[in-house]
């Protein structure tokens, strides 16, 4: 079975960190709402999930994603580029420390997990305002032991790498080709979000399933209609903390290959 590691929202959330967005109020119940509906849908898709405490004073704490990288045979702690979330990692390397052996990315490297994306045996690393060169070369270091070749992606229009970018099947890559270098991804099959929905290209793949924002009709539909199983959910609340579907849980199983 597939384990998925979330965290409670930060009752801090409205002071997270933003950087392409301004600032609205979070409505906090609802945000836990959604979120509670976003961990049963991971439980529908044949996870167990495992919601590590709260953690009061570090508001973008519910992005879990950002604070590991989690490989088949080891998972790498991650040194978030954000100052204000370093403290982010210790509750989940706590969490992780039974499933995987654990490597650290060490200063002054910097990497968000939010900018590493897996192919395979690739990882395709946003090189981004929060992973700096340092935090590349360390991964890179790290996974070619075990056989998996790093390839650095410029990022400067968007958050991360995965804010223009998702697998949803097999070598299918759902992107917002104006956010990603020109050239990027070109031997991939590749879906384009529709134009008017310029954050679609954050999906999380579970098996054969897909969980997706509920605010993309457009994208949606092009996604159905390549065949693509979806099961949506309303994230509109994390959306306003700049956060997406893949940033809200660390997934530990198969890699759905
Ligand atoms: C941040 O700026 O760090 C948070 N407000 C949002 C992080 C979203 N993480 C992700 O997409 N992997």
């Amino acid at each position: 079975m597939r384990l998925a590691i979330t965290r409670e929202i930060s009752p801090a959330i409205n002071h997270c960190e933003l950087t392409h967005l301004s600032r609205q109020p979070i409505d906090l119940d609802l945000a836990r709402g959604q979120h509670a509906a976003y961990e049963a849908c991971l439980r529908a898709l044949g996870c167990a999930v495992h919601r590590l405490p709260v953690a009061e004073d570090l508001p973008d704490s519910v992005f879990v994603e950002d604070c590991a990288v989690v490989l088949d045979e080891i998972a790498v702690i991650t040194r978030p580029g954000a100052s204000s979330r370093r403290a982010e990692t210790a509750a989940v390397e706590h969490a992780l420390w039974p499933y995987r052996p654990l490597r650290c990315i060490d200063p002054p490297a910097t990497i968000d997990g939010g900018d590493v994306l897996r192919v395979g045996r690739t990882l395709y690393v946003g090189l981004s305002a929060r992973t700096n060169a340092a935090g590349i070369d360390q991964l890179e270091k790290l996974g070619r032991r075990f056989g998996y070749s790093v390839e650095a992606l410029e990022v400067g229009a968007c958050l991360h790498l995965k804010s223009a970018v998702t697998e949803v099947a097999p070598r299918v890559l759902l992107v917002n080709r104006a956010w990603l270098p020109e050239k990027a991804f070109q031997p991939f099959e590749r879906i384009d979000v529709d134009p008017s929905e310029p954050f679609a290209a954050n999906a999380l793949r579970i098996g054969h399933a897909v969980l997706y924002p509920a605010a993309f009709p457009r994208t949606q539909e092009r996604l159905e209609s390549r065949g693509i199983s979806l099961r949506t959910v309303d994230v509109s609340e994390l959306a306003k903390a700049e956060g997406a579907v893949t940033c809200c849980s660390l997934i530990i199983g198969d890699s759905g290959e």
